[in-house]
């Protein structure tokens, strides 16, 4: 039975303006805010005092939803690329017609994998239609499934697939007494570590707890601001640090034993494979002091009596050795035991999702990659991260069996985002058709046959269970309680618009094709991941008539806490959930792996490397390294002036040392090149970061023509990224960070 009602826009007393709790999910927080319609238009979005997880925490982005809507460039329309290359708006009923056709006729004439799907970060906000794109990509029986992940942080999904997984879950960040965090800044991008519910504040009351943070950034970042040892090491230089730091820790018999005993194996061959790694050595790679980087081990493996984990993030997975580097920090985190034990409370017990019984013991490593679909380039496989979207570009590019010749993108920007950006819109332009979904005509929507416009955010009912489910992807994210909320539309789709959800367009076309589709609830795609309890599957085919609440109904049907549960309390509720992780099964033979020998192989390949010579690279002398905007979800929101605050580009941070070094000056115009390619950029000098690094924010810019454009759209730093020349063997990640570049003065 349907339990949630099919949501009407609130009616109220006040014809002019209502205040409602709503859900806000431009970033994977999902912070529970307060919406104001005025007049039909969504007018002011602030915290939410009422809601019990944000206690009245937002951020700008969040804050700027009333512009997101109301945005004149916002589509209201679907646009159709008329033959003089223009747009003009289409009848969202008929661009279903057409490009159902055209898709029918490419998979007659070229097959199934023809057909590819890239599902970028705004399938966030709207749960049901990643979920629904996959299942229509199912049912067409093409394997080309692709989504932002593998241009993200892959190596988590292949490191626990080679570890596999602790079924006592993570430790809680709020009760722990320390926390390592490599390459991430949280306090900022809210996405691992540090609880995204307002983290700032989290890592304030646990410092103000006693809780001692190690950062290794080499950058002053905000999060490294607040750290016990912030490390500053050169940047790629992650997976050497932590292989001294279990080096020392195991030499200094600092190890948890009492837990090795029984749920590991693996370990002398870890331990033979980090022997060479001494503080020493790593010190002189990574230009740091040998006695900080003791210390920091030292603090990890023994200060306090609630010790926590180990996290990465995008900085540190960029720099060639993604699945490595997680793999080590798996490693780490297990050998020191930080995991959650039996008789103590379960961190994410599941709120919308299921129920479950946590228990203090291994899940077996299992198969990650190397199987499923081969690409026809760099040997490259489906992986349990999903298929290598930085080969996506190829496989349209490269002719013959096989070719894609259509690409549907949801809620991503390939021209943004994409490495090579040169080659990315090579691929866009060769597609016989390219579809997007997008709210505006984004760079990669201008190269696009078809857009198709979406409702918004407050114009769609929203729920909490995304948030929860990324606590499957990867150790430190999710949500660390039972907390969950639903929020029903709470504005009308602009007067005279017409917008589709994405979930009906896709079920839409597959009408229309007369396919049967199987929608699988919690996971669109990307292979083996854990999870307790079995998805929910949906079939639908032309007869299936449902409403997006009803959809919703559907998906928690097997939620711990009813979804109408959830929605009787619209300011988000933390349940009381008594979930304890219990003993281990008695017959469990199970074993989590730190022995693993494809990767330990790569560690000693890194023992290869010569460091002292790619450090006095002359030609190419500084280190290009990524970071978030506060202001910015990646290239969505950069045209908001109450976001841009007159910046609307991307800078090239450095230390005023080196721009001074230079003869440069703060705001000169530069040219920075890599061994690939060169974008413009304008300095900012920037005293947090090392002296041979330069940071830049990524998906600005606009398309390869127009780089004159860059003190108003910003710089393209996926341009300067070969696809093909350094990756990781397993996930296709190529080295979108520790960017070799130089830096000239362009006279602009
Ligand atoms: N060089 C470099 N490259 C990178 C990164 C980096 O740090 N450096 N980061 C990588 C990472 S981690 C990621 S996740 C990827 C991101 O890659 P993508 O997800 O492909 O890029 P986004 O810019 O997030 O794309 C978001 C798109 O969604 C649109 N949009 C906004 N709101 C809505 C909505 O409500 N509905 C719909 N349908 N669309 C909407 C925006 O207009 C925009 O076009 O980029 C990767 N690429
Ligand atoms: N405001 C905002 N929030 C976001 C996003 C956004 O665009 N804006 N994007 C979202 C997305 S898609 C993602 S994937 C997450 C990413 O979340 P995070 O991974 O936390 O991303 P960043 O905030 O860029 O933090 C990366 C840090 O790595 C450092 N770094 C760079 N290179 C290296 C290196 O080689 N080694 C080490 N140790 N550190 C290095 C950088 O200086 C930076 O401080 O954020 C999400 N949240
Ligand atoms: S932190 Fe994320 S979810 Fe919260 S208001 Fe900002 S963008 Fe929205
Ligand atoms: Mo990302």
């Amino acid at each position: 039975m349907l339990s949630i009602p099919e949501s009407t826009i609130p009616e109220s007393t006040n014809p002019e303006s209502t205040t409602s709790p709503g859900i806000c999910r431009i970033c994977s927080a999902h912070c529970g805010v307060l919406a104001t319609v005025t007049d039909g238009r969504l007018t002011k979005v602030t915290g939410d005092p009422d809601n019990p997880m944000f206690l009245g925490y937002t951020c700008a982005k969040g804050r700027a939803l009333p512009e997101i809507h109301n945005n004149p460039a916002r589509l209201l329309h679907s646009q159709k690329r008329q033959p003089d290359g223009t747009y003009a708006p289409v009848e969202s009923e008929r661009a279903m017609d057409e490009i159902a056709d055209r898709l029918r006729d490419l998979i007659e004439q070229h097959g199934p994998r023809s057909v590819a799907m890239y599902l970028g970060t705004n399938g966030l906000p709207y749960p049901a239609s990643p979920l629904m794109a996959n299942a229509f990509l199912r049912g067409i029986e093409s394997p080309m499934f692709f989504t932002a992940n593998t241009i993200d942080q892959p190596g988590k999904q292949i490191a626990l697939a080679a570890h596999g997984h602790w079924l006592g879950g993570d430790i809680n960040f709020n009760e722990a007494d320390s926390w390592m965090l490599v390459g991430t800044n949280p306090i900022v991008s809210k996405a691992i570590g540090i609880p995204g519910q307002n983290p700032a504040q989290r890592i304030k009351d646990a410092i103000g707890r006693g809780m001692k943070l190690i950062v290794i950034d080499p950058r002053r970042s905000q999060t490294a601001a607040r750290a016990a040892i912030h490390i500053q090491p050169r940047p790629g230089e992650d997976v050497p640090i932590l292989a001294a730091m279990i080096n020392l820790i195991i030499r200094e018999n600092l190890c948890d034993t009492e837990f090795l005993e029984p749920n590991v194996v693996g370990f002398d061959k870890l331990a033979e494979a980090v022997s060479a790694f001494t503080p020493e050595y790593v010190a002189e790679r990574a230009d740091i002091p040998a006695q900080q980087l003791i210390d920091a081990a030292h603090l990890f493996a023994t200060y306090g009596t609630r010790p926590g984990m180990v996290n990465c993030g995008t900085g540190a997975n960029f720099a060639m050795h993604g699945s490595l580097l997680e793999y080590l920090a798996l490693c780490l985190t297990t050998i020191c035991g930080r995991w959650q034990r039996a008789g103590e409370p379960v961190t994410r017990p599941n709120t919308l999702m299921p129920a479950y019984t946590a228990k203090a013991q291994a899940l077996a490593p299992y198969e990650g990659w190397g199987y499923g679909e081969q690409l026809r380039v760099r040997g490259l496989t489906d992986t349990v991260s999903g298929m290598p979207t930085a080969a996506l570009a190829d496989e349209i590019l490269l002719e013959g069996e096989g070719q894609v010749k259509a690409l549907i993108c949801i809620g991503g920007n390939p021209m943004a985002a994409w490495p090579d950006q040169r080659k990315t819109q090579r691929a866009m332009e060769t597609l016989d058709l390219l579809v997007t979904l997008d709210t505006e005509m984004s760079l990669t929507s201008r190269l696009a046959d078809y857009v198709i416009a979406p409702m918004m955010q407050m114009e769609t009912p929203a729920m909490t269970q995304g948030s929860e489910l990324i606590k499957y992807y990867a150790a430190g994210t999710g949500i660390p309680a039972a907390y969950a909320q639903y929020a029903p539309r709470l504005v009308a789709p602009p007067e005279s618009s017409d917008l589709v959800e994405e979930w009906k367009f896709f079920l839409g076309l597959a009408k229309r094709m007369d396919l049967t589709l199987f929608f699988v609830n919690f996971f669109g795609g990307g292979g083996g991941r854990y999870m307790e309890s079995p998805p929910i599957v949906l079939t639908m085919d032309r007869n299936t008539d449902l409403t997006t609440e009803e959809l919703f109904a559907e998906m928690c049907a097997t939620a711990r806490i009813p979804l109408d549960e959830v929605s009787s309390h619209p300011h988000g509720k933390i349940f009381d959930v008594e979930a304890m992780v219990e003993d281990a099964d008695a017959d469990c033979e199970a074993r989590l792996d730190i022995g693993n020998d494809h990767l330990l192989s790569d560690l000693a390949a890194t023992l290869a490397e010569d460091f002292r010579s790619a450090r006095n690279n002359t030609e190419f002398p500084y280190r290009l390294i990524p970071r978030r905007h506060a202001n910015f979800m990646n290239s969505s929101g950069t045209g908001l002036a109450k976001l841009h605050r007159g910046k609307p580009y991307n800078p090239a941070y450095m230390h005023p040392d080196t721009i001074a070094a230079l003869g440069l000056r703060n705001g000169d115009a530069v040219t920075i090149a890599s061994p690939h390619d060169s974008i413009p950029a304008v300095l900012e000098a920037d005293d947090t970061l090392r002296a041979d690094v330069i940071a830049m924010h990524h998906a600005f810019g606009g398309l390869t023509t127009e780089d004159a454009e860059f003190r108003s759209r910003g710089s393209n730093v996926g341009r300067l990224v070969p696809t093909d020349i350094e990756y990781d063997t397993i996930t296709g990640l190529p080295r979108q960070g520790n960017i070799p570049v130089s830096v000239t003065a362009c006279g602009v």
